[in-house]
């Protein structure tokens, strides 16, 4: 490791409490030594190894259901707002611990400064939506037609659920799923990505804390293990009544049909392969800052990510020339130095995809305008990197219906917005999409039932960066599951209709009698 990396790995150890081998299993307390392999966080920075963390096995995985099932027990006999009250708490917590937080993020999954702090602040935003929500989980209350009744809707907690995230937003995804659930009155049961589990560690060790403080149940608990082992463990358990899971269309298809064969509930993230139309009623400064934002953020590892703009043939020459430019210009490097705009991908296979992806693109008759290369950076011996890259295609092929988890940019252009519409709506995953102008009948169309097949649309925007206050989630191979804010809450619940009948009769429903 270099200088300053070992200088940052040790600051933060220092501050989270760290140390070179740490217990992946928590539920109540650390377990000291959990019996399942051990897995190794490794710094894309610089590929070199950070920690070892002792994983869960099958055995450990009981004890942590067990107990964590119990905890909701507790759980359940607080208020809403007293539940809410803890998120609260944890917010402030979350808060003073942004910079240290953000740092290990940053170190283990290679995401820039501010990225990695905006990951953290993410997660202060849905605390701060779930105090809010505790004192409003309301449900409908509708007109009887049975005289003196009264019908409505509770939302009562699921009970046990599990959160199985991504390296790629490796807290923030854990929290919108448990902070919202906390409140409703469930517990929750973490599987993070096994690429990003220091930042997990140190998440639990920051919650778990104010929830020893202040002696609240000890309802999050965590589990690191490998999908195959710990997540198939979770999906096949009937005791976790949802599972929110965040990963490839591929794994999502086995977690699904585990799920549904014994009347489970899901959530389901899954693949992004989001397009942006850009017109020429557009205006192109917004509309490059916005397509570089969505297409290099995060080295291209966001759901989110923009991986295909579709533009007007009258500005095409104009705006693939200027994103050529940007493309050009742009920091590639070590993500913790100022100006650094894109850091390294998560591991070897990422590199590997990435150049197998713009192989294709090639063969499939796309035209390279920028980067396309792997990438090496001064003063760091190892690391992941690529050049961000944009590669002009004549239609819409097989690789550019696939999401490769790289900063690679697929341009198509077009002469009507129905041309457009069409091209953005081909491929098989629907999570994002954007259309950059101004003229109000193309944006309405976009965002109409014959435009964005999408779960977020955005109007001269990224499709990328989505605050937490809306649904999130997407359509067709994405999944269909919506979290974080809007109603997302009720998955997290058993819906129950109530029906009160406060008179001296008991008349029926559809006019029914029964006299005995
Ligand atoms: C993801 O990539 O899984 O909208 C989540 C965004 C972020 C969240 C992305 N707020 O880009």
């Amino acid at each position: 490791m270099s200088m300053d990396l070992m200088k940052l790995r040790k600051e933060i150890f220092n501050e989270l409490g760290l140390n070179s081998t740490n217990s992946g299993v928590y539920a109540a307390e650390w377990v000291k030594h959990p019996s399942g392999k051990k897995v190794v966080s490794v710094s894309p920075i610089d590929g070199k190894d950070i920690a070892t963390i002792l994983a869960g096995s099958k055995d450990d995985f009981e004890m942590i259901v067990r107990k964590t099932e119990k905890a909701q027990n507790d759980w359940l006999k607080l208020t809403p707002p007293q539940r809410g009250e803890l998120i609260r708490l944890i917010g402030n917590e979350l808060r003073k611990q942004k910079e240290n937080l953000g740092k290990i993020v940053s170190l283990e999954t290679g995401k820039t400064t501010v990225e990695g702090e905006g990951e953290i602040q993410e997660m202060i935003d849905i605390a701060d939506f779930a105090v809010g929500l505790s004192r409003q989980l309301h449900g409908i209350q509708m007109a009887s037609e049975r005289f003196e009744h009264r019908m409505y809707e509770q939302y009562l907690p699921l009970g046990l659920i599990g959160v199985i995230t991504s390296f790629n937003f490796p807290s923030s995804v854990w929290s919108w799923n448990s902070f919202i659930a906390a409140v409703v009155g469930d517990a929750v049961v973490w599987k993070p990505s096994s690429k990003a589990i220091l930042t997990a560690i140190s998440v639990m060790k920051i919650v778990t804390k104010v929830i020893k403080e202040n002696k609240y149940p000890e309802i999050f608990a965590l589990v690191i293990g490998s999908g195959a082992e710990i997540g198939n463990l979770m999906s096949a358990d009937p005791r976790i009544k949802l599972i929110s899971f965040t990963g490839s269309v591929k794994s999502g298809r086995v977690v699904s049909e585990t799920v549904a064969r014994r009347f489970g509930k899901t959530i389901l993230e899954l693949g992004g392969n989001n397009g942006s139309i850009v017109s020429s009623k557009a205006n192109l400064n917004l509309s490059l800052k916005g397509v570089a934002f969505g297409a290099m953020a995060t080295a291209g590892q966001r759901c989110t990510t923009t991986r295909r703009i579709i533009v007007e043939e009258k500005i095409y020459k104009e705006f693939t020339t200027r994103l050529k430019n940007i493309y050009t210009d742009v920091k590639v490097g070590n993500p913790r130095e100022e100006g650094i705009l894109v850091g390294p991908l998560i591991d070897g296979d990422a590199v590997k995809n990435f150049t197998r992806a713009v192989d294709r693109a090639k063969m499939e008759g796309g035209k390279l305008l920028a980067g396309g290369k792997t990438a090496t950076i001064r003063g760091l011996k190892g690391g992941f990197y690529v050049q961000p890259t944009v590669i002009e295609m004549p239609k819409v092929t097989p690789i550019t219906c696939e999401e490769t988890f790289a900063p690679i940019l697929y341009v198509f252009r077009y002469k009507t917005l129905e041309e457009a519409i069409k091209i953005h709506n081909a491929v098989p995953q629907g999570l994002s999409s954007s259309i950059f102008t101004n003229d109000l009948m193309e944006e309405e169309k976009f965002l109409s039932a014959l435009g964005s097949d999408c779960g977020l649309a955005n109007v001269n925007t990224a499709t990328a960066g989505a605050e937490i206050g809306g649904a999130f989630g997407g359509e067709k191979d994405t999944g269909g599951g919506r979290e974080s804010g809007s109603d997302a809450w009720k998955i997290y619940a058993r819906r129950q209709t109530v029906t009160i009948n406060w008179g001296k009769d008991i008349p029926l429903a559809q006019g029914v009698r029964f006299e005995v």
